[in-house]
């Protein structure tokens, strides 16, 4: 260990740590702006300058290294003086006006940065920075006035993302961060995965909202109103509301959701169940019938639209199975529907996802199988949380509410789809099952868990040989194990791919903020629901029993072809 002085204060650090981490070891905060936990440290915007003896410049805390008796002081008139020197010059390029009506108003890390450092008037006025508004994009409204440069939204998408949509063009006051030639986001090779929000500090990047609309139809009496939630809403939505990152809310959710004047509630956990069964059979008929191999899957619209423009000559890879949302508009519009004797012509399907993607997906011409608009709405889970506080809802005070029939029952393998390896671990559960007519004995699949960016895994099927596995998650990763597949170097079955590192329970649209260690608590809130349902296979879920008893018939069958399943061509 390393031992040094800051601000008075004796503190041990790791060799090869930077006096930013040193000081937060130590209950120090430095604030910061460009530094990104986990992708980014440029010290480029300079306000974490602290004074290092010995050094006549102030130094960068977050890439500065710490080194045996170092003396740091944090907080001297002169860093004080510097910090609030580079703050008031972002802010006076700021547009400060529309700070009222900025989505990011009171969680934007300028506005608190401005407070922290007692910022209260701007004294630089003058030349400005123009602002272009892109919102061509169903996902994704890039809001270039409010930019402030800071590079950590074109770092997500280049070196994690691999995707590098949007960059650094022009100099000076001309500097802007948009795609290339000044394109709109919507004509270029984006994934719509929105991870580029959750870095922005700002306004300057936000999802599509559809709370008007969506708003429109809860109130018009003539329409039939559904919602479904995703596995990973749950495990984040709480954290608008004060609760710590990985609280399960499910219970309050639903209350809200009814609150809030939707019809029925039903969850996306019994469409990621019946997603396990399409799924797991498919592969299983692929494996025996010798289809293409290794499978993929589907279900995550970022990694669709990036296996489109990035690698369309594997698009016969992925699993034909639509994402469990989607096949849960379908089913509403023509199962439930029946069931219910409502024309699906009066139905809205609105859907809360941690996703930004999937608004982009619901759009999709291929997504009308009820022949209708399968599903007219996502909303993310902040937009969700931004409905509930509208509607004046206490959501802490809520009592839990439920499910309803009969789209509403789930495993634990539904729920456990929110995380990095949840997919794979689901239609593990069933695939052994299916294929070998055994029951398991062990239904974790841990080395397919956590946070590493592929995992690999051998599983036995008990004398019919051996299924390999992998899943990836960020496309970054995503791409190293196409170009594995192209190369002809993997020898995978099935794979799973998520479009966000971390999986859905850190999607583009859940709250902010997010690192590692949220994406651990929120995961593990997952998991342990699953630990605690008594159904935790997808195939032993009555309601998906009955609805192939009732409705599909069986797995891969006419109506689940016409409904549930599509192929993507580019
Ligand atoms: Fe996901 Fe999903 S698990 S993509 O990650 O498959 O968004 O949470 O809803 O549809 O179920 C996101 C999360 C979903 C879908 C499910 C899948
Ligand atoms: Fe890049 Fe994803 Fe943002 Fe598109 S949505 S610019 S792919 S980070």
């Amino acid at each position: 260990m390393v031992t040094l002085t800051i601000d008075g204060h004796r503190v041990q650090a790791p060799p090869g740590s930077t006096i930013l981490e040193a000081a937060k070891g130590a209950s120090i905060r430095i604030p910061t702006l460009c530094y990104l936990p986990e992708v980014q440290a440029i010290g480029a915007c300079r306000v974490c300058l602290v004074e290092v003896e010995g050094n006549r410049n102030l130094q960068p805390a977050c890439v500065f290294p710490v080194s045996e008796g170092m003396v740091v002081h944090t907080n001297t008139p002169r860093v004080r003086r510097a910090r609030k020197f580079t703050v008031e010059m972002i802010v006076s390029n700021h547009p400060m006006d529309d700070c009222l009506t900025c989505p990011r108003n009171q969680r934007c890390e300028l506005q608190r940065l401005a407070d922290e450092l007692g910022i209260r008037e701007v004294r630089f006025t003058g030349e400005k920075s123009e602002g272009r508004l892109d919102d061509l994009s169903p996902s994704i409204v890039r809001d270039q006035s409010k930019c402030i440069l800071c590079r950590r939204c074109v770092t997500v998408c280049r070196e994690v993302q691999g995707v590098a949509a949007i960059s650094v063009q022009g100099r000076g006051f001309k500097t802007r961060v948009e795609p290339a030639f000044g394109q709109s986001l919507h004509d270029v090779a984006c994934a719509l995965c929105g991870q580029c929000i959750l870095a922005c500090p700002v306004g300057a990047l936000q999802e599509k909202e559809n709370i008007e609309e969506v708003w429109q139809a809860i109130f018009d009496p003539t329409k039939f109103v559904v919602v479904q939630d995703a596995p990973a809403v749950r495990a984040a939505l709480g954290e608008e509301f004060g609760y710590p990152p990985g609280t399960l809310v499910t219970g309050k959710m639903l209350s809200a959701v009814r609150r809030l004047g939707f019809n029925r509630v039903f969850d996306t956990n019994f469409a990621a169940d019946l997603t396990i069964m399409e799924e797991g059979h498919e592969l299983l008929k692929r494996i025996k019938e010798g289809g293409v191999l290794p499978m993929i899957t589907s279900c995550s619209p970022g990694w669709i639209k990036f296996i489109e423009h990035f690698y369309p000559e594997l698009l016969p890879h992925l699993s034909t199975c639509k994402s469990p949302h989607q096949m849960m508009g379908a089913l509403v519009k023509t199962y439930y529907a029946r069931k219910t004797g409502i024309d699906p012509q009066d139905m809205v399907v609105v859907s809360v996802m941690p996703c930004t993607a999937k608004k982009f997906e619901c759009s999709r011409p291929e997504m009308n199988g009820s022949g209708y608009k399968d599903v007219d709405y996502v909303l993310t889970t902040r937009e969700l949380a931004r409905m509930i506080k509208q509607a004046g809802i206490d959501f802490a005070g809520l009592e839990d509410g439920y499910y309803d029939d009969p789209l509403g029952e789930y495993s634990g393998a539904g729920t456990i789809f929110g995380a990095t390896g949840g997919v794979m671990e689901a239609a593990l559960r069933t695939a052994c099952e299916v294929a070998t007519g055994k029951t398991l004995e062990n239904l974790e699949f841990t080395a397919v868990r956590g946070l590493e960016g592929i995992k690999e895994a051998v599983v036995p099927l008990d004398g019919l040989g051996e299924l390999k596995v992998a899943v990836a998650h960020g496309l970054g990763n995503a791409r190293k194990i196409l170009e594995k597949i192209k190369n002809g170097s993997a020898g995978y079955h099935f794979i799973e791919i998520m479009a966000c590192p971390g999986g859905c329970v850190s999607g583009g649209g859940q709250p902010l903020p997010v690192n590692n260690e949220i994406r651990e608590l929120r995961a593990r809130a997952l998991y342990q629901e699953d630990r605690d349902l008594k159904l935790r296979k997808s195939h032993e879920n009555p309601s998906i029993k009955r609805l192939y008893a009732e409705f599909l018939g069986q797995p891969l069958g006419e109506k689940s072809h016409h409904l549930l399943h599509t192929r993507y061509t580019a």
